[in-house]
């Protein structure tokens, strides 16, 4: 099929036309979700391309999270990812649970002081020290959201303390949402935003922001969430109030 698809689209360069006959491979469902793709060589030698332009079409679409890598496994179609909008659950508890490795960018992890808005949020006074951690994340080498948290002071050691996970990190200290609010909302990524997405700019997003409060009650996260809109299905089960 692939072969099919490669012939019949000849202008382009040869990665972009493979990069397109697999797309096609996937919308026609030829290769579903979470199949694994044949190997790079084996790939090479089955379309006469060489070993540098399947890697460069492969590695494109992994960028735009297509095609994902798993380490030691090779590399897969993604599927989208379920996630709850109910559950209290980390990034890191969600990718583990689907047998994918977490890895996080850092873009700033820092301490600060709360600006009037979120010593609002936060219930804390003004001037009161917090911790900011600003990432990307990656679920094996696909980048699935960015990540704005703010933290206040009394809950961690120090910024350095949250290393993979922040639940991890807040859980020792007593301070691990058991309870939050969420809001969703609809984002078009800015420039910025896409670009450490490896998305196109303006591509669709959902910013949820949650609000976490530890079992004393205290809040103890604020955290903006930015999910990729092609990676993501929010799912809730709803039952009639009586
Ligand atoms: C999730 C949470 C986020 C939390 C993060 C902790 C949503 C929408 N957001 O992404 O509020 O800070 O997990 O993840 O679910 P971590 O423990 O892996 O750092």
């Amino acid at each position: 099929k692939i072969g099919e698809y490669l012939s019949a689209d000849s202008a382009a360069p040869l990665y972009l036309r493979l990069q397109r006959a697999i797309r096609r491979a996937i919308d026609e469902n030829v290769w579903e979700p979470n199949d694994a793709l044949p190997a790079e060589r084996e790939l090479a030698a089955r379309f006469a391309l060489s070993r540098v332009t399947v890697r460069k079409a492969i590695d494109g679409l992994v960028d735009e999270g297509v095609l994902t890598r798993r380490h030691g496994a090779g590399t897969f179609v993604a599927g989208r990812v379920e996630k709850s909008f109910a559950k209290l659950s980390s990034f890191t508890e969600d990718m583990r649970a689907r047998g994918r490795t977490v890895r996080s960018e850092w873009l700033n992890r820092s301490q600060g002081t709360v600006t009037p808005q979120e010593s609002l949020m936060l219930g804390l006074s003004p001037g009161s020290p917090v911790y900011r951690f600003h990432r990307i994340r990656f679920a094996d080498d696909t980048p699935m959201a960015l990540e704005y948290s703010t933290i206040p002071a009394f809950c961690l050691r120090s910024a350095n303390a949250v290393k993979t996970s922040l639940y991890a990190a807040l859980e020792e200290t007593g301070c691990r949402p058991t309870r939050a609010l969420q809001r969703l909302r609809a984002v078009n990524f800015t420039a910025e935003q896409a670009e450490l997405l490896g998305t196109p700019a303006g591509a669709a997003g959902l910013l949820i922001e949650r609000r976490g409060f530890a079992r004393d009650g205290r809040t103890v996260e604020i955290t903006q969430s930015y999910y990729r809109g092609d990676a993501y299905d929010f799912v809730a089960e709803l039952s009639l109030s009586t």
